[in-house]
C-alpha cells in the first residue's frame, strides 16, 4: 500500500474499524457504496452509510463568490448545459457543467476502484476551463469541501486535515491531506495534490476548518460564505469582503480547501480507503476516466443498440447522455420523513364533501415523523425534485434494468423496504432534512390513505422475463443473475409485494354495489382516496379531468387497471416462486377485473373506456377521452382479438383526438377540458405513457389478429415521432423537458428532466419494424 507519508503514519495508528456494509444484502453491492448521491448539488459525494461523510464542489468567480458561487442545482442558474456525458453506478462518469454566468466551463469526473466487499477508493478530477470571451485572467474560486455527520460525541471518529510539505527548501504545500476515521466508514484519507495542471496558474491552495453544527454540514455554501463574512468582521482595518478564507488546518467536522485559480486548471481529490490493497493514484485515476468513458460506450452499443431509423453517432451521443443523466440522478437518503395518519377517521372519505374535511384536517395537522430509514432511489429532476417520487421510480428503473439488473433490483427492494406495516409507500418521499429543505411543508406530509401507481410491479415482472429467459438481457455481470439466486430474490420480495397489493386493494376500494350494475363483480372496482375538486395527485395525472366535484361512489378506470398489473405480477411471480396456489387467487381477481372493465367502465355510446360515478342512483359514465382511456390497453388488458381494439386504435391514431406528430397526447382536443387552467395533464405530451402505448403496439404487432397491421404501422409512426420529439428538443436547447408541447412540440415545464423522459432511451433501442411493405401506407389510408 503506496500512501503519502502523513497517511502512512496514520494508518499505523489507526485501529481497524470493522467493515460495516450491511452483510445480509448481496455480493454485487459494495461497489455501489460511493457515488454522487447527492443528485441536489453539482457535485455531491457520500456513501450509502446512514450519518456518516458528504463531500462535494463549489465554485465561483472570485469577486462574484458571494452571488454566483455554485452549490446546489438550480434552473435559474442558468447552466448553458449540464449533466452527466458518461456515468455507471459501478465505475463512475463525466459530467459538464457549462457555467456562462461565471464564464468557465466545468468538468467533474469521477472514478471508483473496489475490491471485493471492500469499501473501496474512489477518485475526483475536477477541470476548469474558461468560456469565450472570459478574461485572460479569469479568477475563479474553486471550493473542495468534507464534512463529516455524527462527528460529536464519537471519540473514534476523526476528520483532520495536513499539508504535506514538498522536500525542496522552500517547505511549499505540495498537496492538502485529509484523514477519515468513521465508525462505519472505516479509516480512510484523501489526498488533495495542489498542482493545478499544465496552464494554472493558484494563489496556492488554502484548508480551513471548521467544527459546526449539523446543518451546517448539508449547507456547505452558507457555512462557507459565513466564515467568509465572519473572518472580513474580524478584521480590525475596514476593507473589502475576504474572497479567501484563512489558512487554519486542523481537526473538525468540516473541511474546506479552497484554491484561486487563475484560468484553465484541473486537480485531483483522490479518496482511500485503509481497505483497499493500494491507495488511489493520479494516474489509477486517470487510466480509470479513460476506461471508463470507453466502456460506457461500448456498454451502452450493446445494451441499447440503436434501431433504425436511430443508428445514427447524434442518436447515439443522445443516448448516452440520456442514460447518463439517468443514472447520475441516483441519491442515497437518510431521515424521515413527515406523515400524517392522526385523522385516519376523517381520510376514509364515507361522506359527501369529504375533501372539505381533509382539508380541514390538514390545515390543523401537527404531523409526525417516521424513521430514520434510508432510500436509494432515481430522482426525476435534479434542480426541482431532487427526491424520491414512487410511480416515478418504476419507469426509470426500466433502462436501469436492461443496463444494470443489480442495482434496479436494489432500488426496488429499498423502495419496498420503505413500506409501512399496513403495507402503504408513501408517494412523494423527501427522507430526511436536506431533501425536505425548500418544500413547503403541504407538499411534504404524507398521508396513509394515499395511492400512487404500482409501477415498480412492472419492474419486478420484466425482471422475471429476464430470469425466464423471456427477454434479453445484455447489461453488467450480475449477481442476482446467477442460478437460483433471482428466484430467491423474487422469494424475498414476494411477501412485500403482496402485502403492497392488499393495502391497495383495500385502501382504494370503490363502493361497486352502488352502481347496481347486475353483471357486475362485486369486489373489482377502485377509488384514489385524496381527491380534491379538478384534482387527483394521488393517481400521478394531476388535473386529468374527472367527475366532478368529487364523489365517493366514483370508480377509476385507471385505479382497477393499476390493480390488474399487480394482480398478473403477483400470478407471474407465484406461478415463477412456486407458490401455485396463490396465482388462483390472482387469477380470480382477474377474472373479475377483466368482467368489471366492460361491466362498469365500457361506455358504448363514446366507444370509450371511462371513468364511473352514480349519480340520481344511476351508473354514470364520465367520459374525458385521452390517456385515462387508454389504460386498458396500456396495461395489457386488450389483447389482438379484443372487441374494442378498434376504438382505442382510432382514438389514438385520430388527429382529431390524441394523436399529434410529436407524441400521444394526454387528452382529446374535443374534451372541453382541452388545454384548460394549469394545462398540466391536459394536452401536453408525457412519455411515460407513450412508452407503455409503444410496448402494447409492440406486442401487438407481433401477435396474430384482425388489427396487426394496424398496429405494427401505429407502432412504426409513433416511435418515430417520440424520437424527434425528445432528440430535436434536446439539440436545440440541451435538455430533456417533462413534457412535450403538442403542437409544437418543444419541451416544457422542468428543465433538464432527466427522469421518465429517459425512456426515449428503450424506444430508442426497440426493433425497428418497418420493412418497406407498404404498411404504413395502409395505414394512412385507413385514418386519412
Ligand atoms: C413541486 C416544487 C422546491 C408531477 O415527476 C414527479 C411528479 C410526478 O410523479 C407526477 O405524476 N411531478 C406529476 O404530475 C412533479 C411533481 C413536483 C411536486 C413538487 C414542488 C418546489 O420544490
Amino acid at each position: 500500500m503506496q500512501l503519502p507519508a502523513t497517511l502512512v503514519a496514520l494508518a499505523l495508528v489507526a485501529p481497524v474499524v470493522s467493515k460495516t456494509v450491511d452483510s445480509s444484502l448481496y455480493s454485487n453491492e459494495a461497489p455501489l457504496l460511493w457515488g454522487p448521491y447527492k443528485p441536489n448539488l453539482y457535485l455531491g459525494i457520500c456513501p450509502r452509510l446512514p450519518e456518516s461523510l458528504i463531500a462535494g464542489l463549489m465554485w465561483g468567480k472570485l469577486d462574484e463568490q458571494d452571488k454566483k458561487l455554485r452549490h446546489t442545482v438550480e434552473q435559474n442558474d442558468g447552466m448553458a448545459m449540464y449533466g452527466w456525458t458518461t456515468y455507471d453506478a459501478r465505475s463512475g462518469g463525466t459530467q459538464i457543467v457549462q457555467d456562462v454566468g461565471n464564464q468557465i466551463d466545468i468538468t467533474t469526473e469521477f472514478v471508483k476502484k473496489s475490491e471485493g466487499q471492500s469499501s473501496g477508493n474512489w477518485a475526483l478530477r475536477i477541470k476548469g476551463k474558461p468560456r469565450e470571451g472570459a478574461p485572460a485572467d479569469l479568477k475563479t474560486s474553486v471550493i473542495f469541501f468534507v464534512g463529516m455527520e455524527g462527528k460529536e460525541g464519537c471519540a473514534d471518529c476523526q476528520l483532520e486535515a495536513f499539508e504535506q510539505l514538498g522536500a525542496g527548501d522552500d517547505k511549499s504545500v505540495e498537496a492538502v491531506n485529509i484523514a477519515i476515521k468513521h465508525p462505519r466508514v472505516g479509516s480512510a484519507g484523501i489526498h488533495i495534490p495542489t498542482s493545478v495542471g499544465e496552464d494554472g496558474r493558484h494563489e496556492g491552495t488554502i484548508v480551513h476548518t471548521l467544527n459546526v453544527t449539523e446543518d451546517k454540514l448539508w449547507q456547505a455554501k452558507s457555512t462557507f460564505l459565513d466564515a467568509l463574512k465572519a473572518q472580513s468582521n474580524d478584521r480590525t482595518e475596514a476593507g473589502k469582503m475576504d474572497v479567501v478564507l484563512r489558512n487554519a488546518p486542523g481537526s473538525g467536522n468540516m473541511q474546506f480547501v479552497q484554491m484561486i485559480i487563475h484560468g484553465s486548471f484541473h486537480f485531483d481529490v483522490l479518496y482511500s480507503s485503509r481497505e483497499a490493497t493500494r491507495a488511489m493514484t493520479t494516474s489509477e485515476m486517470a487510466g480509470g476516466i479513460q476506461d471508463n468513458v470507453v466502456a460506457y460506450r461500448k456498454d451502452y452499443a450493446r445494451v441499447f443498440a440503436l434501431k433504425a431509423p436511430f443508428n445514427t453517432d447524434q442518436h447515439a451521443l443522445f443516448g448516452q447522455k440520456m442514460l447518463a443523466d439517468l443514472l447520475g440522478g441516483i441519491g442515497y437518503f437518510y431521515g424521515r420523513i413527515k406523515i400524517d395518519e392522526s385523522k385516519k377517521a376523517i381520510y376514509a372519505e364515507t361522506t359527501g364533501k369529504f375533501w372539505e374535511k381533509t382539508a380541514d384536517a390538514k390545515k390543523h395537522s401537527i404531523p409526525e415523523t417516521r424513521g430514520p430509514y434510508e432510500l436509494f432511489t432515481h430522482t426525476p429532476a435534479r434542480a426541482v425534485f431532487p427526491r424520491g417520487f414512487l410511480w416515478d421510480e418504476g419507469f426509470h428503473l426500466l433502462p436501469v434494468l436492461e443496463w444494470d439488473v443489480d442495482l434496479a433490483m436494489e432500488v426496488v427492494q429499498s423502495w419496498l423496504k420503505s413500506m409501512d406495516d399496513d403495507g402503504w409507500i408513501a408517494r412523494e418521499q423527501a427522507v430526511g432534512i436536506e431533501a425536505e429543505n425548500g418544500i413547503l411543508s403541504d407538499a411534504l406530509t404524507q398521508y396513509p390513505h394515499i395511492a400512487n401507481p404500482p409501477t415498480l410491479f412492472l419492474v419486478v415482472s420484466k425482471f422475471i422475463d429476464i430470469l425466464q429467459g423471456k427477454a434479453k438481457y445484455y447489461g453488467h455481470e450480475s449477481t442476482l443473475l446467477k442460478p437460483e439466486a433471482g428466484k430467491k430474490f423474487v422469494a424475498k420480495l414476494y411477501p412485500l409485494l403482496k402485502k403492497h397489493y392488499e393495502w391497495w386493494r383495500k385502501s382504494q376500494s370503490g363502493d361497486i354495489e352502488a352502481h347496481s350494475v347486475p353483471s357486475a363483480n362485486l369486489n373489482e372496482g377502485y377509488r384514489w382516496r385524496g381527491r380534491t375538486p379538478e384534482m387527483n395527485y394521488p393517481s400521478g395525472m394531476d388535473d386529468y379531468p374527472r367527475a366532478e366535484p368529487p364523489d365517493i361512489t366514483e370508480l377509476h378506470l385507471d385505479a382497477l387497471c393499476w390493480v390488474g398489473l399487480m394482480s398478473r405480477t403477483l400470478e407471474k411471480i407465484a406461478f415463477f416462486t412456486e407458490t401455485t396456489h396463490d396465482a388462483f387467487t390472482y387469477q380470480n381477481h382477474i377474472r373479475g377485473i377483466r368482467i368489471n372493465l366492460e361491466a362498469l367502465h365500457w361506455e358504448e355510446q363514446q366507444n370509450a373506456y371511462c371513468d364511473t360515478v352514480v349519480r340520481d342512483d344511476k351508473h354514470t359514465y364520465v367520459c374525458h377521452k385521452g390517456y385515462l382511456s387508454l389504460f386498458p390497453f396500456m396495461t395489457g388488458f386488450i389483447d389482438a382479438s379484443h372487441p374494442h381494439l378498434d376504438a382505442i386504435l382510432r382514438l389514438l391514431r385520430d388527429q382529431n383526438q390524441l394523436w399529434t406528430d410529436h407524441g400521444i397526447k394526454s387528452l382529446s382536443q374535443e374534451d372541453k377540458k382541452y388545454g384548460v387552467g394549469d394545462n398540466y395533464w391536459r394536452s401536453p405530451i408525457w412519455i411515460n405513457f407513450n412508452y407503455m402505448i409503444l410496448t402494447q403496439l409492440f406486442s401487438l404487432a407481433k401477435m396474430p389478429g384482425p388489427h396487426q397491421a394496424r398496429c405494427k404501422g401505429i407502432y412504426i409512426e409513433l416511435r418515430k415521432n417520440i424520437v424527434h420529439t425528445v432528440f430535436s428538443s434536446w439539440l436545440q436547447t440541451g435538455y430533456a423537458w417533462e413534457q412535450y408541447d403538442p403542437v409544437g412540440g418543444h419541451g416544457q415545464r422542468t428543465q433538464h428532466f432527466t427522469g421518465w423522459t429517459s425512456l426515449v432511451v428503450s424506444i430508442m433501442a426497440m426493433p425497428d419494424l418497418e420493412q418497406g411493405d407498404g404498411v404504413k401506407d395502409r395505414v394512412k389510408e385507413i385514418y386519412e
